[in-house]
Protein backbone atom coordinates (compact mmCIF):
# COMPACT_ATOMS: atom_id res chain seq x y z
CA UNK A 1 0.00 0.00 0.00
CA UNK A 2 1.20 3.15 -0.72
CA UNK A 3 1.17 6.05 1.84
CA UNK A 4 -0.18 9.38 1.34
CA UNK A 5 2.23 12.42 0.76
CA UNK A 6 2.14 16.06 0.38
CA UNK A 7 1.47 15.25 -3.45
CA UNK A 8 -1.80 13.70 -2.44
CA UNK A 9 -2.73 16.61 -0.64
CA UNK A 10 -1.98 19.04 -3.50
CA UNK A 11 -3.49 16.60 -5.81
CA UNK A 12 -6.92 16.93 -3.65
CA UNK A 13 -6.48 20.55 -3.03
CA UNK A 14 -5.63 20.61 0.31
CA UNK A 15 -2.47 22.41 0.01
CA UNK A 16 -2.22 24.96 -3.00
CA UNK A 17 0.34 25.02 -5.55
CA UNK A 18 1.17 27.06 -8.78
CA UNK A 19 -0.33 24.93 -11.37
CA UNK A 20 0.30 24.73 -15.01
CA UNK A 21 -1.40 21.66 -16.34
CA UNK A 22 -4.02 19.65 -15.53
CA UNK A 23 -6.18 16.44 -16.91
CA UNK A 24 -7.80 13.46 -16.03
CA UNK A 25 -4.39 11.48 -15.33
CA UNK A 26 -1.62 14.13 -14.01
CA UNK A 27 -0.93 17.25 -12.75
CA UNK A 28 1.57 19.94 -13.46
CA UNK A 29 2.73 22.72 -11.31
CA UNK A 30 5.78 24.79 -10.43
CA UNK A 31 8.51 23.04 -7.83
CA UNK A 32 8.16 24.75 -4.50
CA UNK A 33 12.27 24.95 -4.35
CA UNK A 34 13.17 25.46 -7.99
CA UNK A 35 16.19 24.40 -8.94
CA UNK A 36 16.45 26.88 -12.66
CA UNK A 37 14.39 29.44 -14.13
CA UNK A 38 12.05 26.80 -14.66
CA UNK A 39 11.30 23.66 -12.42
CA UNK A 40 8.02 21.88 -13.01
CA UNK A 41 6.78 19.05 -11.19
CA UNK A 42 3.93 16.30 -13.17
CA UNK A 43 2.88 13.70 -10.71
CA UNK A 44 -0.19 11.07 -11.90
CA UNK A 45 -3.07 11.52 -9.96
CA UNK A 46 -2.85 7.88 -9.27
CA UNK A 47 -0.68 7.28 -6.17
CA UNK A 48 2.64 5.09 -7.15
CA UNK A 49 5.37 5.53 -4.91
CA UNK A 50 8.15 5.90 -7.21
CA UNK A 51 8.89 3.88 -10.30
CA UNK A 52 10.07 1.10 -8.63
CA UNK A 53 6.17 0.30 -8.08
CA UNK A 54 5.40 1.01 -11.87
CA UNK A 55 3.62 -1.85 -13.39
CA UNK A 56 3.04 -2.44 -17.02
CA UNK A 57 -0.82 -1.73 -16.75
CA UNK A 58 1.04 1.99 -16.05
CA UNK A 59 3.29 1.86 -19.25
CA UNK A 60 0.23 4.47 -20.96
CA UNK A 61 0.34 6.56 -18.12
CA UNK A 62 3.98 7.30 -17.91
CA UNK A 63 3.97 8.04 -21.75
CA UNK A 64 1.31 10.02 -20.94
CA UNK A 65 3.65 12.02 -18.24
CA UNK A 66 6.57 12.16 -20.75
CA UNK A 67 4.42 13.80 -23.34
CA UNK A 68 2.91 16.34 -21.02
CA UNK A 69 6.38 17.21 -20.35
CA UNK A 70 7.04 18.12 -23.73
CA UNK A 71 3.96 20.41 -24.69
CA UNK A 72 5.01 21.87 -20.95
CA UNK A 73 8.56 22.54 -21.71
CA UNK A 74 7.05 24.25 -25.15
CA UNK A 75 4.48 25.95 -23.56
CA UNK A 76 7.38 27.39 -21.21
CA UNK A 77 9.33 28.65 -23.87
CA UNK A 78 12.07 26.11 -23.34
CA UNK A 79 14.30 24.91 -26.44
CA UNK A 80 16.42 22.47 -24.27
CA UNK A 81 15.44 21.15 -20.95
CA UNK A 82 15.78 18.03 -18.93
CA UNK A 83 13.59 15.44 -17.82
CA UNK A 84 14.26 14.13 -14.32
CA UNK A 85 12.66 10.86 -12.09
CA UNK A 86 14.86 10.77 -9.04
CA UNK A 87 13.95 7.06 -7.82
CA UNK A 88 14.84 6.03 -4.07
CA UNK A 89 16.17 8.03 -1.09
CA UNK A 90 20.19 7.82 -2.35
CA UNK A 91 19.18 8.90 -5.64
CA UNK A 92 17.25 12.21 -4.79
CA UNK A 93 13.82 11.14 -4.37
CA UNK A 94 12.48 12.76 -1.22
CA UNK A 95 8.85 12.55 -2.09
CA UNK A 96 7.48 9.47 -2.64
CA UNK A 97 5.34 9.66 -5.18
CA UNK A 98 6.23 9.21 -8.35
CA UNK A 99 7.01 12.32 -10.17
CA UNK A 100 8.90 14.02 -13.55
CA UNK A 101 11.22 17.10 -12.57
CA UNK A 102 10.64 19.52 -16.05
CA UNK A 103 14.11 21.42 -15.46
CA UNK A 104 15.55 24.39 -17.67
CA UNK A 105 16.58 28.10 -18.85
CA UNK A 106 19.48 27.55 -18.15
CA UNK A 107 22.45 25.42 -19.24
CA UNK A 108 22.78 22.48 -17.51
CA UNK A 109 25.58 20.35 -16.39
CA UNK A 110 26.41 16.28 -16.75
CA UNK A 111 26.81 14.06 -15.33
CA UNK A 112 24.64 15.44 -12.23
CA UNK A 113 26.42 15.37 -8.90
P1 LIG B 1 12.45 14.61 -5.41
O1 LIG B 1 13.67 15.09 -4.69
O2 LIG B 1 12.75 14.07 -6.81
O3 LIG B 1 11.61 13.68 -4.58
O4 LIG B 1 11.59 15.93 -5.68
C1 LIG B 1 10.64 16.42 -4.81
C2 LIG B 1 10.42 17.85 -5.19
O5 LIG B 1 9.20 18.28 -4.65
C3 LIG B 1 11.48 18.81 -4.65
O6 LIG B 1 12.16 19.40 -5.75
C4 LIG B 1 10.71 19.84 -3.86
C5 LIG B 1 9.29 19.63 -4.29
N1 LIG B 1 8.30 19.85 -3.27
C6 LIG B 1 8.25 19.27 -2.05
N2 LIG B 1 7.17 19.69 -1.37
C7 LIG B 1 6.50 20.53 -2.21
C8 LIG B 1 5.30 21.28 -2.08
O7 LIG B 1 4.61 21.26 -1.07
N3 LIG B 1 4.95 22.05 -3.15
C9 LIG B 1 5.68 22.08 -4.32
N4 LIG B 1 5.25 22.87 -5.30
N5 LIG B 1 6.81 21.39 -4.46
C10 LIG B 1 7.22 20.62 -3.42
Amino acid sequence: MNNPTIFSQILKGEIPCDEVYSDELCLGFRDISPQAPVHILIIPRKNISSLKDAEKKDAELLGHLLIVAGQIANKEGLEDWRTVINTGEKAGQTVFHLHLHVIGGRPLEWPPG
